[in-house]
């Protein structure tokens, strides 16, 4: 099946408008401290930068996530139970939800949700060669938003919504429970959520991961400005600037910044923007949880943690999360 054809969409259809872009960029930057949203890292260069961070050696969260699965896909499909039909939230690389699918009962449907387009072919083309009985319905949305569920070929016995990655820790614990309450709502009463997140550990480690060696998350950070460049006509220039990625230990998560080597002026749009020298412009937060901090905010959206499994060394856990106060099923 052709991704292309199932979205129904037209390639200049399925970006944000270069209007969309300026506004949005205008806005952040107007802010005090200045701030950019991090879905403006994925245009196709930043996809394929961020596909290399997760092979850098420092970025422990795919490498642990994957072992994770490697043992225990099983396990985790046992508890989902036969006649899944699986939505995935964001599609990546899809090496993660083959070991999944390879262990399912019978699922019903696979339906990626995905904003960016490239990825979503990508994942849904590899998928169709592996199980070419599996019916796929990708959905190019944006799934922060409420979604419009394709109509399953058959009755699924239920809808589990797998979150992989630890993209949640993107977001900040308001916008996440306000994301999982949305989810719980997508899911319906007999449905599930099965999530990666990433785990609180030494502080040395989880900074090592966002500041690697060979460089990848600072070009994958600064790529943002050159998109803008690309996309909208601003003149970032992109020596001009640097990464910065810190741990919080107090906020439990690590800040990302672009940072302002000297004093400057960007153009964008008919706005001139003024940055000072050591000026951030403040573009993600990637937030790290222990096993309780997560029950917590789960518990804020109405869910409850059925289960949890972890990499032989906690640092990467992927829960299973229900409606509370459900009956076990
Ligand atoms: C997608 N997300 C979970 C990544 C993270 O770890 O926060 C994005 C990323 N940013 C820099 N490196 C990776």
């Amino acid at each position: 099946m052709n991704s292309a054809q199932t979205c129904g969409l037209r390639d200049d259809e399925r970006r944000p408008p270069a209007s969309e872009l300026l506004e949005v960029a205008r806005r952040g930057l107007a802010l005090k401290p200045k701030r950019l949203p991090s879905w403006l890292f994925y245009d196709e260069r930043g996809s394929a930068l961020f596909e290399q961070i997760c092979e850098q050696p420092e970025y422990y969260l795919t490498r642990c996530e994957i072992a994770l699965m490697d043992e225990h896909a099983g396990d985790i499909a046992d508890s989902l139970g036969s006649d899944v039909r699986l939505v995935e939230y964001g599609s990546g690389s899809g090496r993660k939800t083959r070991m999944l699918l390879r262990h399912l009962h019978q699922p019903v449907s696979y339906v990626p949700v995905e904003i960016s387009p490239e990825p979503l072919q990508q994942s849904v083309q590899r998928l169709t060669r592996e199980f070419p009985q599996l019916p796929s319905q990708p959905l190019y949305a944006d799934f922060s938003k409420p979604l419009r569920l394709p109509i399953p070929p058959r009755a699924p016995r239920r809808t589990v919504l797998y979150f992989p990655g630890s993209t949640i820790g993107n977001f900040e614990a308001h916008d996440a429970v306000a994301l999982l309450r949305k989810m719980r709502n997508e899911m319906g009463d007999a449905g599930g959520i099965l999530i990666g997140v990433d785990l609180k550990k030494d502080p040395v480690v989880i900074e090592a991961a966002y500041n690697d060696a060979a460089g990848v998350t600072a070009e994958f950070t600064l790529n943002m400005l050159a998109r803008l460049n690309r996309e909208i006509g601003s003149d970032f220039d992109l020596a001009a600037f640097a990464h910065r990625a810190r741990y919080n230990p107090m906020a439990g998560r690590i800040e990302t910044h672009i940072v302002s080597r000297r004093e400057q002026q960007v153009a964008i749009g008919r706005h001139k923007v003024r940055l000072g020298a050591d000026e951030t412009i403040q573009v993600e937060y990637s937030c790290k949880y222990s096993l309780e901090d997560f029950a917590a905010l789960a518990d804020k959206a109405g869910l409850a943690v059925q289960r949890v499994w972890t990499d032989s060394q906690r640092m990467f856990s992927v829960q299973y999360l229900v409606r509370a106060g459900l009956p076990a099923r």
